[in-house]
């Protein structure tokens, strides 16, 4: 497919919009960058980067040093707007939060013109290109919009989810198959136009845009239910005093079985995020989706409770010592292995509550960090080696390193299977 784009816009330059803007450049096609944070645009503008993704600072630095990137916090024309900004849930009823769509719209508005795509990547609740038409229609209201011009219409919208992996985007973007669902078979046809520029894989089409929102949620919902299945059989293999890693390896051995690995309960920005999407939209009938949500975001309390267990069973073995004397060893707080990302982690939430209610030396190894966030105030980053002398050894996150040691003497409570 001839590819006609001149200039692209993308909308948010964070885990997606960065990647994504840094692939459209590093084709050869100029790309203007838009972000609300100046900070984040300074860096991209000196060819470096805010964010920790492999591989993609050497493609940023290339396409900003060979002049196909630029970023600014101020919209400007171009023939294709990507929006990828943030859909966070709000509330007790976790409803989604579209103000980052609503004003990613009304800030492109005033530069858009006849001819032009938007194309929505953010992850978002069933209806939000639909709301994303209507805010750019209410804004220009002298350019005809797909919801009412259909076919003829000046501006062309498409909703084109991201699905890659944080620590391997730059490899997905490329290889994954992309779901497009064009609010018209033109809208799609041009956003397929789009993303063939890198996409080497599969761009589909799918009905419409409701269709491809609700699949990027039934990916994550997918894999969130799976994660509670392995966390509740870790629930139920300790009450009857079984390994739960070996239970799921057997089972696994079924041609048709594949269930994940349990852990001490979801973290990142969209799994433990998108069902709520769904659920909010269907409460009544989105049943299972909400309980793997209840029981993924349990796990963490349970690791605690088995924290204060050990600590109790210590204690009966040492009666000389009170709970100051102590010293708990936490391994890992990223929200998954191999990365440096603490963001909605559940093991920084376990290390903040035994930091703060602990008496005694709380030890920290995190070897993809140099120093402990603000909110674990009170406890040391430990060497690996350095923890072995602790108490009691609280197993969060295989990371590598962590993998290859040795099962430490003393108590362990290891939410990841590493040294059962
Ligand atoms: N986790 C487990 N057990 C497992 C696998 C994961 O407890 O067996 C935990 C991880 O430790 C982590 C959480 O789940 O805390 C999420 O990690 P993840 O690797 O499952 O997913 P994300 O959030 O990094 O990326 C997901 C991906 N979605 C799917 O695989 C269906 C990715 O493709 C999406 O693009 C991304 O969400 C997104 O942006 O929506």
């Amino acid at each position: 497919m001839k590819n006609d784009f001149q200039t692209i816009s993308v909308i948010g330059l964070g885990y997606i919009g960065l990647p994504a803007a840094a692939m459209f450049a590093s084709r050869k096609i100029k790309v203007v960058g838009v972000d609300v944070n100046a900070a984040a645009v300074d860096t991209i503008n000196r060819g470096e980067i805010h964010i920790v993704e492999p591989d993609l600072d050497l493609v940023v630095h290339a396409a900003v040093s060979e002049g196909y990137l630029r970023a600014t916090t101020k919209p400007e024309p171009a023939e294709a707007f990507l929006i990828a900004v943030p859909t966070p849930f709000k509330g007790e009823n976790h409803d989604p939060d579209l103000s980052y769509i609503e004003a990613a719209a009304k800030a492109i508005a005033p530069v858009l013109e006849a001819g032009n795509l938007v194309i929505l990547e953010s992850t978002s609740p069933v209806g939000a290109t639909e709301a994303l038409a209507r805010w750019l229609a209410e804004a220009r209201p002298e350019l005809t919009f797909p919801q009412d011009a259909g076919e003829r219409s000046d501006i062309r919208i498409a909703h084109c989810p991201e699905r890659v992996l944080p620590g391997k985007v730059m490899q997905e973007l490329i290889s994954n198959d992309r779901v497009i669902g064009g609010m018209t078979r033109r809208c799609s046809e041009m956003a397929v136009a789009l993303y063939k520029v890198f996409v080497t894989a599969e761009c589909v089409i799918a009905s419409g845009p409701r269709v491809a929102e609700m699949a990027k949620l039934t990916e994550n919902s997918f894999r969130d239910v799976n994660i509670a299945f392995a966390n509740e059989l870790s629930v139920i293999c300790d009450k009857l005093d079984m390994d739960v890693w070996e239970l799921i390896a057997l089972a696994n051995r079924h041609p048709r079985v594949n269930i994940l690995q349990p852990g001490p309960g979801v973290g990142g920005h969209c799994i433990a995020v998108d069902p709520w999407f769904i659920v909010s939209s269907a409460p009544k009938q989105a049943r299972l989706i909400r309980a793997a949500r209840e029981v993924n975001d349990a796990k963490p309390d349970w690791v605690l409770e088995k924290v204060r267990s050990a600590i109790g069973a210590h204690l009966s073995e040492h009666p000389s010592k009170t709970a100051s004397d102590v010293v708990l060893a936490v391994y890992g707080l990223a929200f998954k292995p191999d990365i440096d990302d603490l963001r909605e982690s559940p093991a920084v939430a376990i290390a903040h509550t035994l930091v703060s209610q602990h008496p005694g030396r709380v030890q920290v190894v995190e070897p993809n960090i140099n120093s402990l966030p603000a909110s674990l105030e009170g406890a040391e980053l430990t060497a690996l080696e350095s923890a072995r002398s602790a108490d009691i050894h609280v197993m969060l996150v295989d990371h590598k390193s962590f993998r290859t040691s040795e099962r430490p003497n003393g108590l362990v409570v290891d939410a990841r299977g590493v040294w059962e």
